[in-house]
């Protein structure tokens, strides 16, 4: 969609979609991402317009602070040289230090990385914590690696990566291909460089030297602790209902143990090659199994569970969103949801989806959704759970010492009942009920706009 589509009433909000598209042409992902955010904080700018135009502050938001990117040259185990581009988003560091994860994927290219780092600005600022937004990763694809050829790639990305990052600097964390091995070997390497013992530098640790517990958990964690708070403001229980998890990764994993606890029966979940579908509600044991230790494929689920059933990823919808439910949770990568998936769920009649995933559904199936009273539990507030959970890995570093799984969990969830709430003000304060897009956009925005005007034109 071009800027030209989008109805906006704010002429200062107009030209400054506009140059940022000319801008940013061959980034499709990051300009999704600024569209969204900037034609729902439209009331908001509509109300200081002035005042933001003359301290170019749209401008300034949307220019990343510091894009970094490097070679990151390795050595596989056939003794080949690869090369891959790295890259660290500094996005916006008004509210603290630059935070935000790594992702490894064959996919990353800038675009990914700014769409990133921008929506992690907002999400951020929702925590409420002391956190400001950025991003990175490296086009490296962990598939079919061995163990010693991951170590060598992350000394090399760290290698590079050391010069930009610190505990009062920038935190990285994991995202999609890192997770606790990818961290503990970037860890390792930034230790030896420094000789320092950093441990607030990474978050995302293994317990044994500085990492939180609940952080493997907080994200999925999370993501249903707002669902319930969600369904719950609309008279919703979340028991019995039956819930598709797309991905089956970090996210998906702990979304699916907490939604089981709650009560809800989990049905389907997937990966990129394809879904399952367990119709007596899915063994989370063997999926940990398959994933977390063997790093298998979801599909050698019907090894263990000869009645489910598999259906390969053939055309460009997923299998898994044929699958009626109550509740789908997209936790796998961005667009994984377009209009025409968003209209078959709405047909089986969903009743709410949760962004476990960044930026998972297109606008388009957004306002699909909530067009058709489906509740939108938006990613960045939905999934906020795993940063904050980081933010609170980084604050026992700092007082080397650590809190208990239950305090951490508590914490946790009084964070999420905290952001919807914050998402469920501003939504009514702008008289767009149960627009909990609008309503994280808005509350997000606000810390972030009133803080950089605080600190001037830098
Ligand atoms: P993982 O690497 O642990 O898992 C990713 C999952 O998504 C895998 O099952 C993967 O399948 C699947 N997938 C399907 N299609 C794609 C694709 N095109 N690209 C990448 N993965 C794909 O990652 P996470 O669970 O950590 O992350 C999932 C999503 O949640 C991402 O959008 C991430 O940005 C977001 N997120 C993560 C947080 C965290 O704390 N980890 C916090 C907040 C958001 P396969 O194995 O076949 O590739
Ligand atoms: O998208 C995200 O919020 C993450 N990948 C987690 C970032 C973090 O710093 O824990």
């Amino acid at each position: 969609m071009s800027s030209c589509d989008l109805q906006v009433k704010s002429k200062y909000l107009s030209e400054v979609l506009s140059k940022v598209e000319a801008k940013n042409a061959h980034e499709p992902e990051f300009l999704q991402a600024v569209k969204e955010v900037l034609t729902s904080i439209e009331p908001v700018i509509l109300k200081h317009e002035e005042e933001y135009r003359k301290s170019a502050l749209l401008e300034r938001l949307l220019e990343p602070e510091r894009i970094i990117s490097f070679r990151v040259p390795w050595i596989d185990d056939k003794g080949q040289i690869q090369v891959n581009r790295g890259f660290r988003v500094q996005f916006n560091g008004t509210l603290g230090p630059y935070k935000g994860g790594l992702r490894f994927h064959p996919s990353v290219n800038q675009s990914i990385m700014k769409f990133l780092a921008f929506e992690q600005i907002f999400k951020n600022s929702l925590t409420c914590l002391p956190i400001g937004g950025g991003k990175g990763g490296s086009d490296f694809d962990p598939k079919c690696k061995s163990d010693m050829e991951i170590m060598k790639f992350c000394q090399s990305f760290m290698n590079e990566l050391q010069k930009h990052i610190g505990q009062d600097v920038d935190v990285p964390a994991g995202d999609i291909g890192v997770g606790s091995r990818e961290i503990g070997y970037l860890f390792g390497q930034y230790r030896k460089i420094r000789n320092s013992y950093e441990a607030g530098v990474l978050t995302g640790k293994g317990l044994e030297y500085g990492g939180s517990l609940v952080r493997k958990e907080a994200t999925g964690y999370g993501l249903m602790y707002f669902m319930r708070e969600m369904l719950k403001a609309n008279n919703i229980d979340v028991k019995g209902k039956n819930v598709i998890i797309s991905g089956s990764g970090n996210v998906a994993i702990y979304a699916c143990e907490k939604a089981q606890e709650l009560g809800a029966n989990v049905i389907a979940m997937s990966d990129s090659s394809g879904c399952i579908y367990d119709s007596n509600g899915i063994k989370l044991d063997i999926i940990k199994d398959i994933k977390e230790v063997k790093r298998g494929r979801i599909k050698d689920y019907l090894n263990y569970v000869p009645t489910a059933l598999y259906k390969e990823n053939s055309s460009i919808i997923p299998p898994i969103y044929n699958i009626k439910a109550d509740i789908v949770l997209p936790c796998a990568t961005q667009n994984d949801i377009n209009l025409e998936t968003a209209k078959i769920l709405v047909q089986n009649g969903v009743i709410a989806v949760g962004e476990g995933a960044n930026m998972p559904c297109t606008n388009e199936a957004v306002e699909y959704f909530i067009e058709n009273k489906v509740l939108v539990a938006p990613g960045k507030a939905a999934n906020a759970g795993g940063v904050a959970t980081s933010a609170l890995e980084m604050c026992q570093n700092s007082m080397r010492y650590f809190w208990a799984f239950d305090e951490v969990d508590k914490k946790l969830e009084a964070i999420m009942v905290n952001i919807f709430n914050l998402c469920q003000n501003a939504a009514n304060e702008y008289n767009y009920p149960r627009n909990y897009v609008v309503g994280a956009n808005i509350a997000a925005f606000k810390k972030v706009s009133e803080g950089m005007l605080a600190q001037g034109i830098i």
